[in-house]
């Protein structure tokens, strides 16, 4: 079980050391950040318009994040699948250099309509690259659009983002952030822990949610060295204001020890499994 659930973060690390590795990112000469005056000459840099067609599907499974406090489901983060269910990494061996602004913008699009379609009526956890956002407010349109033809409220959408190994341009990254939240969206640092997203970025930008990574999840009721760690996460966030959220729980023993330190939305397959093209139903038993 743990080996499957392992699976889901690194591969998304894996879009975005993807998505890193075109150097050229374009952006308007002369902008070191995007403004309203470069969302006053929409719709911006045009990128889109070039942008080549997706000639591959896919779909969503979307996995529960639950709130202990209240017993319930928080939000459903939207994960890649193929069409028949394939994992998340056949899905991304295909986007390539051209394909990876349409299949960002198309992931956002589908994850609203799949949850529209669902019933969802708690919030959309949607992942993002930041290397295929050139212009937070150019980009963002078809967001805004599919939330609007599919009746799904934007402040029921968090944004997560992890600081991958090649995501160099930290500048851009906490733009795009104050730019979504600005127009509505909650943000979510993803991964928190692991790897390149770590506390400068929390220096530089105080998201809603900060996700643990399962790193640091897994067996923290028996490893001292993590515990000290989550406990420093959370008191840090709790002094920022910013809800934590630890994914990747798998036992009884990891939900209690984080939820004794504090941690109130969880993840993990100790709730509940990623539903292809289905909500998940959490067990209330959980919870006890
Ligand atoms: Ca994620």
């Amino acid at each position: 079980m743990g080996s499957a659930q392992t699976a889901v973060v690194p591969l998304h690390s894996q879009v975005l050391a993807f998505a890193a590795a075109v150097p050229d990112r374009p952006r308007q000469s002369g902008s070191s950040s995007t403004s309203d005056a470069d969302a006053g000459s929409m719709p911006g840099c045009g990128r889109c318009k070039n942008a080549a067609a997706l000639d591959f599907e896919f779909t969503f499974a979307y996995q529960p994040i639950v709130q202990l406090s209240t017993r319930s489901v928080y939000a459903h983060e939207a994960l890649v699948r193929g069409p028949n269910g394939e994992s998340a990494a056949s899905v991304l061996a295909q986007v390539n250099d051209d394909t990876r602004y349409s299949f960002d913008q198309a992931c956002r699009v589908q994850a609203i309509r799949g949850a529209a379609a669902l019933g969802m009526k708690e919030s959309l956890s949607i992942n993002f690259l930041p290397n295929a956002v050139y212009q937070p407010k150019a980009c963002i349109q078809s967001t805004f659009e599919a939330a609007r033809t599919y009746g799904f409220p934007i402040e029921r959408i968090i944004f997560e983002v992890t600081e991958g190994e090649q995501v160099q341009d930290r500048p851009h990254l906490v733009n795009i952030f104050r730019e979504y939240s600005r127009f509505g969206f909650r943000t979510a640092i993803d991964d928190f822990g692991a790897g390149y997203a770590g506390l400068s970025l929390l220096s530089e930008y105080q998201p809603d949610i900060v996700k643990i990574d399962m790193e640091l999840v897994r067996d923290v009721d028996r490893n001292l060295p993590k515990q000290a760690i989550v406990l420093g996460i959370v008191s840090m966030c709790r002094a920022l204001d910013v809800q934590v959220l630890a994914e990747g729980i798998e036992t009884i023993a990891e939900r209690n020890f984080l939820r004794d330190a504090g941690v109130d939305l969880m993840q993990g397959y100790f709730f509940c499994k990623p539903a292809f093209k289905a909500l998940g139903r959490v067990d209330p038993a959980v919870f006890d």
